[in-house]
């Protein structure tokens, strides 16, 4: 099989240190946290921008600080910038990937997020994946049910996406599907072919359907945006979550991809200089 790549979601647009004091938020916070998850074993860092009193933003000078304090303190790391998030307005969640991240999060389709709205409007979606596909950001295509897929594969049709595909399967969400073997078995087995993907599994079912998902050759993502618990009352942190994901790659011999074998595995499109902002 091939070598699993590892992405750490280091701290996600809903927790807040009051839920978990370690949850990191400021760039030094987030330098430390990249850096922690890149020495356990992860590629890739997934990114959500909080402010000074931590509440999510898209601002483009703070995401920029973000972006350039992990980029200095652990430049072999690849960095995906979440372009999700529940309260900013679309367009500028959108703009962020105008910064120039190797990899951005997509996502297809408006839901019911727990309590929240994830709003991720039909045409304000393929605009940026048309900027995207511009920019050569690669698209993580995260889908929490069925028929994200098909949404996604309109996409593909009408030339916003090219190959090779690289989904997340986000299962546990409450609005999306749950986190069962089957679902993520099904949802598996309807991905096109030549498709790159990972298992995105909320709470406690983070290292049961992770695991499931390794062992059927998919990737696998942790991190604390996913389960702020190693176990029952055992708060965690970035880096134990991803140490312990890599225990389990190593048990059903999988080896862990390094940024630079990810590159070649997810095929990223090249590095380009920064767009002007
Ligand atoms: N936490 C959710 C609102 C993403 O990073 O693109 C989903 C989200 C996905 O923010
Ligand atoms: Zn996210």
């Amino acid at each position: 099989m091939n070598p699993i790549v590892i992405t750490a979601a280091l701290n996600g647009p809903i927790a807040t240190k009051a839920d978990h004091p370690g949850l990191p938020t400021s760039p030094e916070e987030m330098a430390l946290a990249a850096e922690g998850a890149y020495k356990a074993g992860a590629a890739i860092v997934h990114v959500h921008v909080r402010d000074e009193k931590g509440f999510p933003t898209v601002e483009l000078t703070r995401v920029k600080q973000v972006l350039d304090a992990i980029r200095e303190r652990v430049p072999e790391v690849l960095i995906q910038l979440s372009t999700g998030g529940i309260e900013p307005a679309y367009a500028d969640r959108a703009r962020q990937v105008e910064l120039l991240p190797r990899m951005a999060s997509l996502n297809p389709c408006t839901m019911t997020f727990g309590l929240a709205e994830f709003r991720n409007p039909p045409k304000e979606m393929r605009k940026l994946a048309a900027r995207m596909r511009e920019l050569g950001v690669k698209p993580e295509l995260e889908i929490y049910d069925y028929g994200h897929l098909d949404v996604v594969m309109s996409m593909f049709k009408e030339g916003l996406l090219a190959e090779p595909l690289q989904f997340s399967i986000v299962l546990g969400v409450a609005g999306g599907a749950a986190a069962t073997p089957h679902n993520l078995c099904n949802i598996v087995s309807n991905l096109p072919k030549g498709a790159i993907w990972q298992v995105i599994a909320i709470g406690r079912a983070n290292l049961p359907l992770t695991t499931i998902g390794v062992a059927m050759g998919g990737n696998a993502r942790t991190g604390l945006e996913d389960t702020l618990y190693l176990r029952k009352g055992e708060l965690a942190d970035n880096a134990s979550l991803v140490a312990r994901l890599v225990q389990v790659a190593k048990v059903l011999e999988r080896s862990i991809a390094t940024p630079e074998e990810a590159t070649k595995l997810l095929q990223l499109p090249s590095v380009q200089s920064a767009a002007s902002v």
